[in-house]
């Protein structure tokens, strides 16, 4: 095994994030059915996408993602506490429980605020990348959406701008066959990657269950970004192997499923693609799972023991300076 293969790390790395994920997505699943959470939605099957493109960007690059993005997170270097925090909506939690689950944020990890309607992060995206251009900086955006999302006015306004203006930008669809019940042959009639070319981008397909593959060609993608040689579409495809959200009941619509440990499952293909390079052996892929997840019961029951925000918090932070209106308001209410 070569010890200290600059490769290995970064494999390994990017394999533990994987295995990080699907236990804390579990984790997280599980105690939502036992009413310790509200909502969630898990990201089971979209780890290998998320976590090749991850590798393939620098802190100092900024994420425009979205609700499903949390391997992508945990490899950035978010702590497990951030994400956990966030679902809880407790004290610890950035926005003090005002977003809904799932809507998460790091100012640390310039990882932007998730919203709600999907694909309006991606004109955000678009008017980030414009500001960097004009600021002649080397940073890039990436942004992420899901298959759904790419029929939306948003995805057109951002895509055309950022081929109008050559934008240090890179597009990750993340086609996970769903928009909730609707599978994406009923949403569009061709391959997402395919509409780059009427936006003047560039369009590469990835397979998103092999993180090499997606690794490649986002890195190829961030490359041109920082060049100035413009933006990028990448449609990485894989599976949504759980429910939409844990308020979905997938079993009403659908009748095929990837199933954990079968070999689609990407944490499986990772698996694979590490041994075969001889980077892991079963005896370590054992220890990362069994770290990981004592990491995962620690972290969660801790974050468990934080108390709500106090509800005053609810008016801190939108004026610099408090307006009468909302100082009766806060007499009211209080
Ligand atoms: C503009 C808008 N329309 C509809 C919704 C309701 N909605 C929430 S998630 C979702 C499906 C999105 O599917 P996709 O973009 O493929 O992402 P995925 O959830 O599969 O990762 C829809 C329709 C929304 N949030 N915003
Ligand atoms: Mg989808």
């Amino acid at each position: 095994m070569p010890e200290d293969s600059e490769e290995r790390n970064k494999f390994i790395k990017a394999y533990t994030a994987m295995v990080l994920s699907r236990t804390l997505d579990r984790k997280i699943v599980t105690s939502q059915r036992q009413g310790r959470v509200g909502f969630y939605t898990p990201t089971m099957g979209q780890e290998a996408l998320q976590v090749g493109a991850s590798m393939a960007m620098e802190t100092a690059d900024l994420i425009y993602g979205y609700y499903r993005d949390v391997p992508l997170m945990l490899h950035r270097g978010v702590p497990i506490e951030t994400i956990i925090n966030q679902i809880m909506g407790n004290d610890s939690d950035r926005a003090k429980g005002r977003q809904m689950p799932s809507h998460f944020s790091s100012k640390e990890f310039n990882f932007m605020s998730v919203q709600s309607p999907v694909a309006t992060n991606l004109p955000l995206a678009t008017g980030a990348a414009y500001a960097l251009k004009y600021q002649k900086k080397k940073n890039i955006v990436l942004a992420t959406f899901g298959d759904g999302s790419s029929s939306t006015p948003d995805f057109h306004a951002a895509l055309n701008l950022a081929g109008v203006f050559e934008l240090p930008v890179v597009f990750l669809c993340e086609n996970n066959g769903w928009a909730i019940s609707l599978p994406v042959e009923r949403q569009t009639k061709v391959e997402i990657w395919t509409k780059a070319e009427a936006y003047g981008i560039k369009g590469v397909k990835a397979d998103g269950n092999n993180f090499v593959d997606t690794y490649e060609k986002v890195n190829e993608a961030v490359k041109r970004a920082r060049e100035g040689k413009g933006a990028t579409l990448v449609e990485a495809t894989s599976f949504r192997m759980g429910p939409h959200s844990t308020s979905d009941d997938p079993t009403k619509y659908r009748t095929e499923n990837v199933e954990e440990g079968s070999e689609k499952d990407p944490i499986v293909v990772s698996e694979k693609i590490l041994k075969q390079r001889k980077y892991v052996d079963d005896k370590m892929i054992e220890n990362i799972k069994s770290r990981t997840h004592k990491l995962v019961e620690e972290k969660f029951n801790e974050c468990e023991k934080i108390s709500p925000p106090n509800p005053s918090t609810a008016f801190e932070g939108v004026y610099k300076n408090t307006t009468w209106m909302l100082k009766e308001e806060v007499e009211d209410i209080l």
